[in-house]
């Protein structure tokens, strides 16, 4: 069906819900949202304030009205731009009568509302994050791979006024229901299904609310053994998806493959936010398949953008030299790879290896990059062939200051045209503000000229190219692209029930590893009442999964006599690590 469109009398901006007058549009009749339709609320009801990711969805829209934001492919089916406004316009307004009269153009507020939300990566999980913005909130997204204990967690910390569920995680409700109280209501996030409605109006627009409000609360591991909520204001993550589309030239033709988890900065802000802020279409898969990423790139120029940690690099690579490398889809593979128009790693070292076969494959050299939860993206390598290096994570990003100091004194290490190393630093508007009621930690992060310490360290060339050498402190793992702290490890072991009658002492440390950059390995000595039945590998993960995500239960178990300890009575985990885990020669 095809209809003529028009701007009523006396509208002459956006500020309505029409398009521009006389363009043409397509369109199904049924011509409200689902979520407008099932839960009765006016268009009176629904608006969406001038945030820049929104008013640059809305000019996707008026650009082309039949542009695809979303393809879920759990769903099988593909949301335009503006349907993807009016369902975000619709869902604000539903939260909106949850937050009390929360006003967010009221300067007053201290500490906005949050709203933590579970969903599968896919349309629900965008539109829940939009709404979460729209009303001024701030998103939390839940981890989809943690078990119920975690997620307790991150609710007794986050405090959240309300918490999403989507109905894929319903088995967690009641425990959810009881750790949160009575007062937080949950509330099912429906699943969204009209798909592909050219839908005919935008949603009113007004002006936005201060963007210092903040926006974002990534839970990330740090030295301590809880993780801290990690808070970015909307100045932040739209800085931070700015930078990239800068550097990386992200576009309206751009097609994303997104494998990535959403409760991380890469999945969310790179990947996601950076794509649609860009005017682009972003292919969700609630998980990372090797398979399915190699069947789409068979499909020549229908993708032109993929993102991934290292380990999803080292998997696509045993994939192909498995199933592909000799078949007769070997070449559709090696040309419709060799199509894309970038193609990064990040989140952790890639080893060269990995990067090797890749390009052999893919004719790619991957573009790498450095990133940290609370800054973003702080380096990386240019989109110039020439401007890629091996083994570096290139030059700081548009509006990023990056220093080198010493790792005992703090001192400033200046350029001297010859390799320098030490402790990065990062100054700019792509810093977090803060970790959620922690002041002593946020303030222990940063330098007193303001400056955010990482903690990682690196060499700088006389180019200027930074190359990571690793992180100061052993008690961080990276494993699979995810960060783990050791000490939180060591207190769930130990904290374990069922482990605990078993296990003395533990000490968990980060072994280094092809596939997954570093394994979550643990030593520990038994109790003298277990030792004639022993711990197995399988019985301590099986019993740590109850308590925390897969990724961080060890797949390394050493049982040993006794833990060398210092005169302090502390372990020196280097020596662990070369007494028990040095490579053979
Ligand atoms: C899963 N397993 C692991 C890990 N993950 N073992 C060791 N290390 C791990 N990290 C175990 C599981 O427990 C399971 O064991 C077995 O491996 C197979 O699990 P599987 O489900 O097949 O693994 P997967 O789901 O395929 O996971 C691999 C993955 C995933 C796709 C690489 O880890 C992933 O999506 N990583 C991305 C993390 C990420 O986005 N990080 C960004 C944060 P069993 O069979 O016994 O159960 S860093 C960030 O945001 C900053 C800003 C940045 O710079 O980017
Ligand atoms: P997270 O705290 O989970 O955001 O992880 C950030 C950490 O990942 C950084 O502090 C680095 O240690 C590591 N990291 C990120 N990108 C890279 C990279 N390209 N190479 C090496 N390490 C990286």
């Amino acid at each position: 069906m095809s209809i003529e469109v028009s701007v009523s009398p006396g509208h002459h901006d956006y500020n309505d819900w029409h398009f521009p007058a006389g363009q043409r549009l397509d369109f199904l009749p049924a011509s409200v949202p689902s979520y407008a339709n099932s839960r009765r609320l006016s268009k009176d009801d629904q608006s969406i304030p001038e945030l820049p990711l929104f008013l640059a969805a809305r000019a996707s829209v008026l650009a082309d009205p039949h542009k695809v934001a979303i393809i879920d492919k759990s769903k099988d089916k593909s949301f335009t731009f503006g349907q993807l406004l009016n369902d975000v316009a619709a869902l604000k307004a539903e939260l909106q009568q949850y937050l009390a009269g929360y006003d967010p153009t009221v300067s007053s507020y201290t500490e906005e509302p949050r709203i933590a939300f579970l969903a599968p990566a896919g349309y629900d999980y965008v539109v829940a994050q939009w709404a979460i913005w729209a009303a001024g909130a701030v998103s939390v997204p839940l981890c989809t791979s943690h078990p119920l204990k975690e997620l307790q967690y991150t609710i007794s910390d986050a405090d959240p006024s309300l918490i999403l569920l989507h109905p894929t995680f319903k088995k967690f409700e009641a425990g959810l229901q009881e750790q949160a109280g009575a007062a937080t209501p949950i509330i099912p996030l429906t699943p969204l299904t009209e798909s592909s409605r050219n839908f005919p109006f935008l949603p009113r627009f007004t002006s936005s609310f201060p963007l210092s409000r903040r926006a974002l609360m990534i839970y990330t591991s740090g030295t301590t053994s809880r993780p801290k909520g990690c808070i970015s204001t909307h100045e932040t993550i739209t800085f931070q998806a700015r930078s990239l589309v800068e550097a990386w030239k992200y576009n309206r033709n751009d097609h994303l493959i997104h494998v990535l988890p959403l409760h991380h900065i890469h999945g969310i802000i790179n990947g996601l936010t950076a794509t649609l802020l860009a005017g682009g279409t972003v292919e969700m898969y609630p998980k990372f398949d090797a398979k399915t990423v190699w069947n789409r790139w068979q499909q020549k120029g229908s993708t032109t953008m993929f993102m991934a940690v290292p380990t999803v690099y080292s998997r696509l690579v045993d994939y192909f030299d498995t199933n592909i490398r000799g078949t007769e889809s070997e070449s559709a593979s090696r040309e419709g790879v060799s199509a894309l128009r970038l193609i990064v790693s990040g989140s952790a070292a890639l080893p060269t290896p990995v990067k090797r076969k890749f390009a052999e494959i893919s004719g790619h050299e991957l573009l790498e990059r450095y990133g940290m939860t609370e800054i973003g993206m702080g380096l990386s390598c240019g989109l110039e062939r020439e401007k890629r290096i091996d083994g570096s994570v290139g030059w700081a990003l548009p509006g990023v200051k990056v220093r080198l100091t010493e790792e005992k004194s703090g001192q400033v290490i200046t350029s001297s045209g010859k390799d320098e190393s030490g402790m990065i630093e990062i100054k700019g508007p792509n810093l977090f503000s803060e970790y959620f009621r922690r002041p002593e930690s946020t303030a222990d992060s940063f330098t007193q000229d303001g400056w955010f310490k990482t903690g990682d360290v690196a060499k700088r060339a006389a180019n200027g190219a930074y190359f990571i050498l690793g992180r100061d402190s052993v008690d961080i793992i990276k494993s699979g692209g995810y960060k783990i702290s050791a000490l939180e490890v060591e207190r769930k072991i130990l904290g374990n029930e069922a482990l605990s009658p078993i296990i003395s002492e533990v000490v968990v440390v980060g072994v280094e590893d092809e596939e997954w950059g570093q394994r979550v390995a643990a030593v520990a000595t038994l109790k003298d009442s277990a030792a004639s039945t022993g711990l197995d590998l399988a019985t301590l993960r099986k019993y740590l999964k109850e308590d925390m995500a897969a990724y961080k239960v060890p797949t390394i178990l050493k049982i040993v006599d006794s833990i060398e300890r210092n005169a302090m009575g502390k372990v020196n985990k280097k020596d662990i690590l070369k007494q028990y885990f040095a490579p053979l020669q």
